[in-house]
């Protein structure tokens, strides 16, 4: 079946792509439309071409999965300067999203239409690449240099209405007459003598502020920390306003080349599919169908259960919200309310979707107003015995095929699920803080939980724009198992001589948002804390004993200043060195090297055991826990991916290394095995 296909309409060649489910311009879709406009530019009777697509949008870009294989022609820069270069106007019609070589290609056509809905960007940067068929040099050319610089480096699309505002788009139409306004528009033009040639035009950057680089350098140098590729897109476009066309598209291919044979753009691939991948459930049968869920009921309006609950409001599901007490419950939605209205003033939801959402939400006192519920998610306090007595009066409740869900982040789900009549009914939905915000979802798989339950949690996860990755049964799942590894060196480098902001600025310096104390101290030291049952037991028993108790006390094991800013405490460093002596622990200088080793491959470790024992499907399942639930920087590629390329056998010369550091834990035996045979865990 060809992807590409032409129709005559009088003197107008359209030109229609087909290749589902994105319209990547693979390989072949480059051939077949290289071959449309040369047909169109053979022929006499046509004077004007029209480039559409089929489908949901109008393309996803190039095609990624080519990128490790040798080129074939013509490549996408080619095509796109046939288009240009054709004598007869083309106009391209966007019926929908039109991401990198998609884009590209549009500002190669001399004229863009589009449809309302349609996003129009240029993402490459979030592949650790930049637009590499000319989009650095003509996107400036076409809008200027404040309006390309944004969409280029943080590879956020635009709007059609934005487009059209900017001049990136001519006119914004209704879907329906997409087609047919698309062939007249290319009759209308098809009169004119000339027609805007992107890469030729330069009225638009001939009087670029030299500082506009610098100045956005310096606006995004904290969220472009660590990454390769933003820098070369801010080199690329800056190139585009200082060298002619031909030499500035030079240099972005020159770059391009550079950064996409690098590690940081095949960790930021390895992300990207290993997302997509991470939604598949492996041996199910195809025709599992989800069950359908028009109402939600979430048990518990505090913090986690409010963040749940905006996430399925934003949805369009009716949510049902129970809460002991009328205050909890006021709390809780003066709180929900209070996050979308600070939501619509960033101007991410207009005041119509607020109340919208809003009118979606019911609030009660009684568990009775879950019976006629479709899915129930309880977010109560982290014990096991309310959990089970929340479950319990659940199954007396809800009606036969309700799905019940229990937000916990560490218990047995099995156990949970064992004290009702139907644990194949029963999983985890495991929620991350702010739950409206981390885009982690952890589907927590019992072993009774039916295929059609699990299938039903991973559809609806990708409804309310979530990443869903299933997890096995274990204690803290796949993401808070491996924390507690780190956590555990990370407590016991203190003990031998490291400081809480020595091991943090480790973790920042490979590229992580925090490091575990500054996380303490942000989550509160006295999470779980008991004051009448302390005893001076632990580093963290005596701080909050005398007040630090974290970021909401102004110090914590950082004092934090008015505006919140840290800095390192002699009151802590002096508690830590005691507790070291009194417990016997000699102390000693650490090396970076060692506090990072010690940090992160236990991790590596733990991720392998979680493999070996199945709780996760594949490696790629836990680089996306990670890098979407625990700021593991993502050029990295996650704790598995970023162990494949340093090498295992370094990392288990390192695990053997420090193994006594390691407590009682094993290390794997499916590393042993693949660092034997120099294998990865992403092979
Ligand atoms: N190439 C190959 N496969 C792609 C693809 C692409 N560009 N985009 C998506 N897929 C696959 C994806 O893996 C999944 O496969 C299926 O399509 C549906 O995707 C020269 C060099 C377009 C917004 O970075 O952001 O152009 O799992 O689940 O949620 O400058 O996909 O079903 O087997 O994500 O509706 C630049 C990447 C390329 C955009 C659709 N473009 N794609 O989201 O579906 S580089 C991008 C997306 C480039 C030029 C350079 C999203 C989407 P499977 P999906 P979706």
């Amino acid at each position: 079946m060809s992807k590409v296909t032409t129709r005559r309409e009088g003197d107008v060649l359209v030109v229609s792509l087909d290749n589902p489910p994105v319209n990547a311009f693979s390989a072949e879709v480059r051939q077949q439309m290289a071959a449309a406009i040369e047909e169109a530019g053979e022929s006499d009777e046509i004077r004007a071409v029209v480039i559409r697509a089929e489908g949901r949008m109008f393309s996803g870009g190039a095609d990624i999965t080519e990128f490790n294989s040798a080129p074939v022609d013509p490549s996408l820069p080619d095509l796109i300067d046939s288009i240009e270069t054709l004598a007869k106007p083309v106009v391209i019609a966007l019926n929908g999203t039109a991401l990198g070589g998609g884009c590209e290609i549009a500002l190669g056509c001399h004229y863009r239409i589009a449809v309302p809905s349609a996003k129009i960007g240029l993402p490459e940067v979030k592949i650790g690449i930049l637009p590499g068929a000319g989009g650095t040099q003509r996107l400036p050319r076409v809008v200027g240099v404040e309006q390309a610089l944004p969409i280029i480096v943080t590879g956020n699309p635009i709007s059609a209405k934005k487009a059209e505002s900017i001049g990136l788009v001519d006119r914004v139409v209704e879907p329906e007459k997409l087609r047919e306004e698309a062939i007249a528009f290319a009759r209308e033009v098809a009169e004119r003598d000339e027609h805007p040639v992107s890469s030729r035009r330069t009225d638009k950057i001939s009087d670029t502020d030299p500082d506009v680089f610098d100045d956005f350098r310096e606006k995004h140098a904290r969220r472009l920390r660590g990454q390769e590729a933003p820098e070369k897109c801010i080199q690329a476009v800056k190139l585009a306003t200082e060298l002619p066309y031909e030499e500035g598209i030079a240099k972005e291919r020159e770059f391009f080349i550079e950064l996409v044979s690098g590690t940081q753009s095949k960790a930021l691939r390895h992300v990207f599919f290993a997302e997509r991948q991470a939604g598949k459930i492996d041996g199910l049968a195809k025709d599992v169908r989800p069950l359908p869920v028009r109402k939600v009921g979430i048990i518990g309006a505090g913090t986690m259960g409010g963040g749940i609950a905006m996430n399925f409001l934003s949805a369009g599901y009716d949510v049902t919200i129970v809460e002991r007490k009328q205050d909890a419950l006021d709390r809780g939605v003066g709180i929900i309310r209070k996050n979308y209205d600070a939501t619509a003033r960033k101007g991410r939801m207009t005041t119509e979707q607020v109340d919208a959402a809003m009118g979606h939400l019911t609030t009660s006192l009684d568990y009775r107003d879950f019976a006629d519920c479709d899915l129930v998610i309880e977010a109560v306090f982290e014990l096991m015995e309310i959990k089970k007595e929340v479950f319990g009066r659940l199954d007396e409740i809800c009606k036969p095929d309700a799905i019940m869900a229990s937000n916990t982040s560490y218990l047995d789900v099995n156990e949970i699920a064992a004290c009702t009549s139907r644990p194949e009914n029963v999983l985890g939905l495991h929620f991350f803080s702010p739950a409206n915000i981390m885009r982690l979802l952890e589907v927590v798989r019992g072993d009774k939980t039916s295929p059609q339950v699990l299938v039903t949690a991973m559809d609806l996860a990708k409804k309310i724009g979530k990443v869903a990755v299933v997890s096995g049964v274990c204690h803290g799942f796949i993401g808070n198992r491996m924390l507690a590894v780190r956590q555990e060196q990370a407590n016991a480098m203190l003990m031998e001589g490291a400081l809480p902001d020595q091991i943090d600025r480790v973790l920042l310096e490979f590229g992580f948002p925090m490091g575990p104390f500054q996380m303490a101290d942000l989550a509160g030291l006295d999470l779980g804390w008991k004051e009448d049952e302390s005893d001076s037991s632990t580093i963290r028993d005596v701080l909050c004993e005398r007040g630090r108790r974290g970021q909401k006390t102004g110090k914590g094991f950082y004092d934090y200043d008015e505006n919140r800013r840290r800095a390192p405490s002699e009151e802590v460093n002096e508690v830590i060195r005691d507790f070291a002596s009194r417990s016997g622990k000699e102390q000693r200088d650490i090396s970076e090297e060692e506090i990072r080793e010690r940090l992160l491959y236990p991790m590596v470790n733990e991720g392998a055991l979680i493999l070996e024992e199945g709780i996760a499907q594949r490696a790629g399942d836990i680089d996306t826990v990670w890098v979407n639930g625990y700021g593991w920087p993502p050029y990295t590629g996650g704790p598995m991916f970023w162990a494949d390329t340093i090498g295992l056998d370094r990392i288990l010369a390192g695990l053997e290394r420090y193994e006594g550091t390691m407590e009682d834990r094993e290390i794997s035996t499916l590393l042993r095995e693949k660092a034997a045979k120099g294998e990865g865990f992403n092979d």
